[in-house]
């Protein structure tokens, strides 16, 4: 597919690694919820966007909406636990979060999904992944964010202030405790003239 992308639009020549996951900050959320932020954690990531926007098989998805079926605004890929992830450095990644959180979460992160936003017109609506244990259950779930940044917006359920996490170019972040349950998050549309956003979402098992 067409990468929307020109040239080393995110200006990073490293070489493709990952950082240690010792120095990620913790904020707590209230009502059990947290996130662990971590700026940076991948460097050299042009090359790994470039190949995820062309191999990746993307797929769009519609929805129903009140009367209508409607275009989820962002193109889709699910890999389960036995797929092959789509880059060396995503299966990396996981082991690497599997390891980190092994004594919180008690559980390995198996599954990633993945968004394409094209442009800042391409979204994600309020909600927590709640479909499956999350609903019931604390959880992790963490975000690798690769190509433009967009800001990852987190409100708690019994109301109050949104918390706003701009996303960088392989920053993580990590949504852990009650948060699917007790806050929602979304990725707004933007006016600002965005370029494209990869996101990967790994998750344990169960949880979607
Ligand atoms: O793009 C993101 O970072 C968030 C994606 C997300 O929340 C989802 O697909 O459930």
């Amino acid at each position: 597919m067409a990468t929307h992308l020109q040239g080393s639009l995110f200006d990073q020549t490293d070489a493709l690694r990952l950082g240690p996951l010792d120095g990620i900050g913790r904020t707590e959320l209230g009502s059990g919820a947290w996130i662990d932020v971590l700026p940076g954690w991948l460097s050299g990531a042009d090359a790994l966007f470039e190949q995820l926007a062309a191999d990746v098989p993307w797929h769009a998805e519609r929805r129903q909406m009140y009367d209508n079926v409607v275009d989820v605004p962002r193109l889709l890929a699910f890999y389960g636990a036995a797929d092959p992830l789509p880059h060396p450095v995503l299966t990396e990644a996981r082991t690497a979060l599997t390891r980190h959180y092994a004594d919180e979460l008690g559980e390995p992160f198996t599954t990633a999904g993945l968004c394409y936003y094209r442009d800042g017109r391409d979204s994600v609506a309020w909600h927590g992944d709640r479909i499956g244990r999350g609903a019931r259950e604390d959880t992790m779930v963490a975000i690798l964010s690769v190509g433009a940044p967009r800001d990852l917006l987190l409100r708690p359920l019994r109301g109050g202030p949104s918390v706003r996490r701009p996303l960088g170019h392989g920053d993580l972040i990590v949504m852990g405790g009650s948060c699917q349950r007790t806050w929602e998050h979304c990725v707004p549309k933007t006016a600002r003239a965005a370029g494209p956003r990869i996101s990967v979402q790994f998750r344990p098992q169960g949880v979607r």
